[in-house]
């Protein structure tokens, strides 16, 4: 039919073959292509029944993600989808891979489907701020009922193809050869004198409306409160799929459909799928070539060690663990052990894959036992000196061609590569905290770092799992330096009127789970403290410097661990209580600094936050520091909590508009001139009608 649909004819079976690699999605060509075979077939008289499938690793993963936001072009997928179920000539699908969104809905809309075992069916839609498009909210309640296809529409979740046969969303299942038993179906259907119910007829999933319609108002007042704005809207197309003929209710999906891609939601979620994965598209590829990795060294038991070992476990490979002493040795251990334990006991490894981790974990207390690592990470405490004995020491065991890198959050790489003789083989590995949850990978490139040690930094983060952003030597690298700008920002704030309470309400509003301070409590108020007194003697005299901080510190009110910092904790409860002392303590340094307070609206606070944060990440891209805009939206989304559906601080600024942000800016920069000189670089892309987007390539 054309390049990427292939149509042949075999014993009477029209084989229908969709071939878009990757992940076959549904661009207008093949939806061209699709239509013209699906014509094609019931034009001819030979052929009994259609077989659908697709070459490669999987059956269609959805809808092109590229070609939303472009201009339309017919045929639409819901076009094919109908002339798929108004085929005179049975449809059988047959499925494989991950078939999901577009894909799922293709499946369907054929009059049999069958799936591969190893098959996983879904609707990941929500995840972009979609719904399912093309008759999926319509299709799928007429087969499994509206509970389950509400529960997989509103998750985004992948269910096995054992799964769906039991609600009905899938026919039958083929062990191996699927090609030969979708040909044994078609032949079958062929064959059959009566035609086979098309699925907007079926109602085997709805024989139960008045508990139906129960679940909706029940799933209704569930919705949690979190800004999201399509999972309303899904409600609204399954209930229509219980309440009106089925074109009307496509119609309505259609409707809701379009609504939500052009929600801003849409475009945040859609831009950051996107920037997931083009962050991991980095210039070191090129030219380098990844080194195997297979065991790995991991200095330091405390709970980032032991969080990097249960990963690197988890991946298959060998982890040796160096403490100082038997006693932290065995702390480290433990720790390794009980986070194992933990995955074993809530179904997540089975016993086999928890003996064989366990297996794989070794502890020791001398660096010779080092000598056959892949790679050694160290973990230990942020201190210079001690992680520059730390890379001495690995300097004089690892072999010529094991790469060094270090966990540290903000320590220059540079000098610290210094230290050993391969300066080319050390990399920056930035973990969070936790880092067996955390999926952010900072891999932090130094000034001698061989692109084959980058190439292997990246194809590690992929085989443990984790979203890998390349990012520059400085001090605090991608994230902690607009975090930095980011507690300045509300730090100014509080001290020009506006309690730490309600900053924290309004970036809940904005959609962080935690508002800055009660990060700052659960981060240890101490470890900023220490920073900033390191950093008292080489800090500009010009710039504001907040003191309420200190005097909190100076009470050994360090946050959660103490029970006090910004909000008073009781003993084991999470959610922290606002404190009139902490009030009385910024009034107090107010008055000392003889700042008249003012009243800030959410809006406001919400703004100068964004305004510090994108500023940071202009001076970032210009010091070269992040490859480009979206990789800052990922490192900011994946390490600290910035509301996904929001895109990014850099996606705002689109989103805003430079000349918003820019005026913002300016508007700031005569209070506080140092902190919120607009960088240049939002200017450069202003002159030439630009935003942040033209810089992701
Ligand atoms: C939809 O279907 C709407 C309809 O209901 C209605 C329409 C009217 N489009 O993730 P990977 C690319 S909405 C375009 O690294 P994995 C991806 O960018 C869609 N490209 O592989 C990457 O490209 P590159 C609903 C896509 O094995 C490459 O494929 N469907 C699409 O880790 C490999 O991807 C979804 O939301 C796409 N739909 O995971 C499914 N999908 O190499 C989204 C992938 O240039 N996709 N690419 O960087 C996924 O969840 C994963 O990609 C999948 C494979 C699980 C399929």
């Amino acid at each position: 039919m054309n390049s990427v649909v292939k149509y042949t004819v075999r014993d009477g079976i029209a084989v229908i073959t969709i071939n878009n690699q990757p992940v076959n999605a549904l661009g207008f060509d093949v939806r061209d292509g699709l239509i013209n075979a699906i014509n094609a077939a019931n034009n001819n008289g030979d052929v009994s029944a259609i077989l659908l499938r697709a070459q490669g690793r999987t059956f269609p993963a959805g809808a092109d993600i590229k070609e939303f936001g472009l201009p339309p072009r017919a045929p639409s997928l819901p076009d094919v989808c109908n002339t798929i179920e108004n085929s005179s000539k049975p449809v059988v699908a047959a499925i494989h891979g991950t078939t999901l969104g577009g894909g799922f809905e293709l499946a369907l809309a054929a009059h049999y489907r069958i799936a591969h075992k190893d098959t996983k069916v879904g609707f990941p839609e929500v995840n972009l701020g979609l719904l399912p498009g093309a008759g999926g909210t319509q299709r799928l309640p007429r087969l499994s009922g509206g509970l389950p296809a509400l529960n997989l529409i509103m998750t985004g979740k992948q269910v096995n193809a054992q799964f769906a046969l039991k609600r009905n969303m899938i026919d039958a299942i083929s062990e191996d050869n699927l090609l030969m038993v979708g040909l044994k179906m078609a032949l079958k259907l062929g064959q059959r004198k009566t035609p086979i119910t098309a699925t907007k007829d079926r109602r085997d999933g709805m024989q139960d409306p008045v508990s139906y319609q129960k679940v909706m108002r029940m799933r209704r007042s569930e919705l949690p409160d979190d800004g999201m704005f399509v999972p309303g809207k899904i409600i609204d197309c399954v209930e229509a799929a219980l309440l009106l003929p089925f074109e009307s209710g496509l119609a309505f999906e259609r409707e809701m459909f379009e609504d939500c891609l052009a929600s801003e939601q849409s475009k945040a979620l859609r831009h950051v799928f996107i920037a997931e994965r083009k962050a991991a598209k980095i210039p070191e590829l090129e030219t380098g070539t990844a080194r195997d990795v297979k065991t790995v060294g991991i200095v330091g038991g405390g709970l980032m060690g032991a969080g990097i070992a249960v990963v690197m476990l988890t991946a298959g490979m060998t982890v040796k663990m160096i403490e100082r002493d038997q006693e932290s040795l065995h702390l480290g251990l433990s720790r390794i052990k009980a986070i194992l334990d933990g995955n074993l006991s809530s179904g997540r490894i089975t016993k086999g894959a928890h003996e064989a981790q366990l297996n794989h974990l070794s502890g020791t207390l001398d660096y010779n036992d080092f000598a056959d690592v892949d790679l050694a990470i160290e973990a230990i405490f942020e201190d210079k000196t001690a992680k520059e004995n730390v890379f001495k020491n690995l300097n004089n065991v690892l072999r010529d061609d094991a790469i060094l890198a270090t966990n540290t959050s903000y320590l220059d790489i540079d000098e610290l590569a210094q230290t050993v003789d391969r300066p080319e083989n050390v990399i920056g590995l930035h973990f969070f905290s936790p880092a067996h949850i955390m999926k952010l990978l900072e891999v932090v490139v130094a000034g001698k770092t061989s692109p084959d040690v980058v190439a292997t930094g990246f194809a590690l983060a992929k085989s443990i799992r984790k979203i890998p952003v390349r990012a520059g030597v400085t001090d605090g690298f991608i994230g902690n330096r607009i975090f930095k700008a980011y507690r300045a920002a509300v730090e100014f704030i509080v001290e020009d009127g506006a309690s730490p309470y309600q900053v924290d309400a309004a970036m809940r509003a904005f959609g962080f789970k935690l508002g800055p301070f009660q990060v700052f409590d659960l981060a240890g108020l101490d470890i900023a403290w220490a920073q900033r007194k390191r950093a008292a003697a080489t800090r500009d005299p010009k710039a504001r410097y907040v003191s309420f901080a200190d005097k909190i510190c100076e009470k050994n009110w360090f946050g959660r661990k103490t029970g006090q910092g910004y909000y008073t904790y009781e003993k084991g409860v999470q959610i922290g209580k606002e404190d009139p002392r902490v009030l009385e303590i910024i009034v107090a340094e107010r008055k000392a600094q003889n700042i008249q307070p003012r009243a800030f609206t959410d809006k406001e606070i919400q703004d100068r936050v964004l305004a510090a944060m994108i500023n940071e990440g202009a001076r970032l891209l210009d010091e070269k520091i992040a490859l480009r805009p979206s990789d800052i939206d990922v490192v900011m989304i994946h390490g600290y909590g910035f509301p996904r559906w929001r895109g990014g601080p850099m996606k705002q600024a689109d989103i805003r508009g430079l000349i918003y942000v820019q005026s913002k800016l300016r508007a700031l920069e005569k209070e506080e001139p140092l902190f919120w000189k607009p960088s240049g670089l939002i200017g450069d892309l202003m002159k030439n009608g630009k935003g942040f987007d033209a810089l992701n390539g």
